[in-house]
């Protein structure tokens, strides 16, 4: 036995848009998908952090191509919990038998394409060696955790955890002195959680964060059989919508209503129980600057409220960004947290952390001594999973060192150069605008349909184009410009990391106009591509 494994269609990932990948393609091809977790659900199985919650209802951010599994299928909560989402990505894999085609614990190491033959050659952790026609990467917009780089790290005799590699088993903090890096929707989630059973938990913030109240609670049943009813209807109506989601912008500005009146729709959005919503409260909010600052002073009025030190409260109001130009946190009382005896602010904008000690962390005015360190850093989002992965396509060129300076592919889904390499919720798509199950099930059909018309027309190759990948960064750097999301650093823009490039590494222009330009692509000869 050669060792050497053939098949059509390589999925890179077992999340759920690789899980829909994997059922779509295997209707027609002959499909493997390696996973590097032990189990399947992506996020949903790295993100075990006490508190890990979806921020979107779950009757949208759930899968639409069978009506028989939202029929059956039931949310116990409003936003579900990872337990949930993690058994419901199980049952998906089980109900539609697909684990016979998922490999688990199996790292996609390297990939080489073969020009002569438009093969992909994929190596993996565990020795495989698959050549396949097409590679479907579905390997996550955050997925690739963000680990500090401060030295020392060995040297600290506690334990240190990032929040995206959970232990399984959960983390005893019972009389534990914590510290937790980060406030942002990870951090924002765990702390409240982790200071109920630890002896004493230290926020270190870089940058306070804008929250609302979440909401959640049990599922009504009447909101189930209500979505139940009108599943088909709904699921089509989220792709007409900005984030592929029902949750819609009103037609008013705010400057139209008296300061009376804006407070009185924002305080409803506040206590709305539907996260999100005091973005949606005008329809200016993410554009204009002026309507925007009454939001941001409305939310740092309820902070001030429910912290009871004022010193506290004013270290936690953001100031230097606009409300929604980092993704805006959802919690289940992380501002109430603060009035606990037993947690404490540490603001290391002022004197950032340089180093892990025995310990504990040391900033450049004083050490905390910690017996568990958690690190809610975030991700080297969008590219970083690619990134990791030893691409070589045309030439030799190897896809880190192209997007060296920032990310470029063509409508996000394929890249010059790196020929039948086609990303689900890659660079420079909509994704975290839009709800991502939906989404993904979109452009996993959307590859669907090039693999497809490549079969019809015996054809065996489809590349970007480097026009076709100019084009579509204009496009993204037109449509960025209309929001506020340019006025803050995050990960949406490459600024959440020291020293990395690239401008604009998600869509802001709507799902709706990402799908029409996508679709028009095809239609118009494959404008962008080219196929042979
Ligand atoms: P985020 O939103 O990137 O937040 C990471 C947090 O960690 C944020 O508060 C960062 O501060 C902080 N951070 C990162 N590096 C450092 C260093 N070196 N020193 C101090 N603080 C640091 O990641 P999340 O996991 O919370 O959320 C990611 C997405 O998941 C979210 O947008 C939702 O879509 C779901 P900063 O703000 O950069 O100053």
């Amino acid at each position: 036995m050669s060792g050497v494994e053939q098949v059509d269609i390589l999925i890179i990932g077992a999340g759920f848009s690789g899980l829909y990948a994997t059922y779509r393609f295997r209707q027609s091809h002959n499909v493997i998908c390696l996973e590097a977790g032990d189990g399947v659900g992506g996020t949903w199985y790295w993100n075990r952090y006490p508190g890990a919650r979806v921020d979107i209802e779950s009757v949208e951010y759930s899968y639409g191509f069978d009506e028989e599994l939202q029929q059956e299928w039931s949310w116990p909560e409003y936003f579900s919990a990872q337990p949930d989402l993690e058994r419901y990505a199980n049952h998906v894999a089980d109900r539609f038998d697909l684990r016979r085609h998922i490999r688990l614990s199996t790292r996609v190491e390297r990939m080489t394409f073969d020009e002569a033959a438009d093969r992909w050659h994929v190596h993996t952790s565990r020795g495989d060696h698959i050549v396949c026609r097409y590679v479907v990467a579905a390997t996550g917009s955050l997925s690739a955790a963000n680990t500090p780089p401060w030295p020392g790290r060995e040297t600290f005799r506690g334990e240190i955890y990032h929040t995206t590699e959970w232990p399984r088993d959960g983390i005893d903090f019972t009389g534990k002195r914590v510290g937790q890096i980060g406030t942002g929707s990870t951090g924002i989630q765990a702390a409240p959680i982790i200071a109920r059973e630890a002896e004493h938990l230290t926020i270190f913030q870089r940058t306070p964060a804008f929250s609302m109240p979440s909401g959640n609670r049990p599922m009504d049943p009447e909101h189930e059989r209500d979505w139940k009813a009108n599943y088909a209807g709904r699921r089509k109506q989220m792709l007409e919508n900005y984030g592929a989601s029902l949750m819609v912008r009103p037609e008013q500005s705010i400057h139209d209503c008296s300061p009376e009146e804006q407070r009185a729709v924002l305080e409803k959005a506040w206590n709305s129980k539907s996260a999100f919503q005091l973005m949606l409260s005008f329809n200016d909010i993410m554009s204009d600057k002026s309507a925007n600052d009454i939001v941001a002073d409305f939310a740092r009025e309820k902070i001030r409220s429910i912290v009871k030190d004022p010193v506290t409260a004013e270290k936690l109001c953001p100031k230097t960004y606009p409300i929604g130009g980092k993704r805006l946190c959802i919690d289940a009382g992380y501002f109430e947290m603060y009035n606990r005896d037993n947690v404490s602010l540490v603001d290391v904008a002022a004197a950032p952390i340089v180093a892990f000690t025995e310990k504990g962390l040391r900033t450049t005015d004083a050490e905390y001594e910690l017996d568990i360190i958690i690190t809610a850093t975030g991700f080297d989002a969008v590219t970083g999973a690619m990134s990791r992965i030893a691409i070589e396509g045309r030439d030799g060129v190897i896809l880190a060192d192209k997007w060296a300076d920032g990310p470029s592919a063509h409508l996000g889904l394929m890249v010059a150069g790196f020929p039948n390499l086609f990303m689900v919720h890659g660079p420079l798509t909509p994704a975290a605008q839009a709800q991502m199950i939906t989404t993904g099930e979109w452009q996993v059909n959307f590859i669907g349909r090039i693999i497809d018309e490549l079969d019809r027309d015996g054809l065996t190759r489809i590349d970007a184009t480097p026009e076709g990948e100019q084009s579509w960064a204009d496009e993204v750097e037109a449509v960025s410009r209309f929001t506020v999301h340019r006025l803050a650093d995050s990960w949406y823009n490459a600024k959440n990391i020291e020293g990395k490039k690239g401008g604009f590494m998600i869509y802001v222009g709507g799902f709706p106009r990402f799908a029409q330009l996508s679709i028009e692509a095809l239609d118009q000869n494959y404008r962008g591509f080219v196929r042979s």
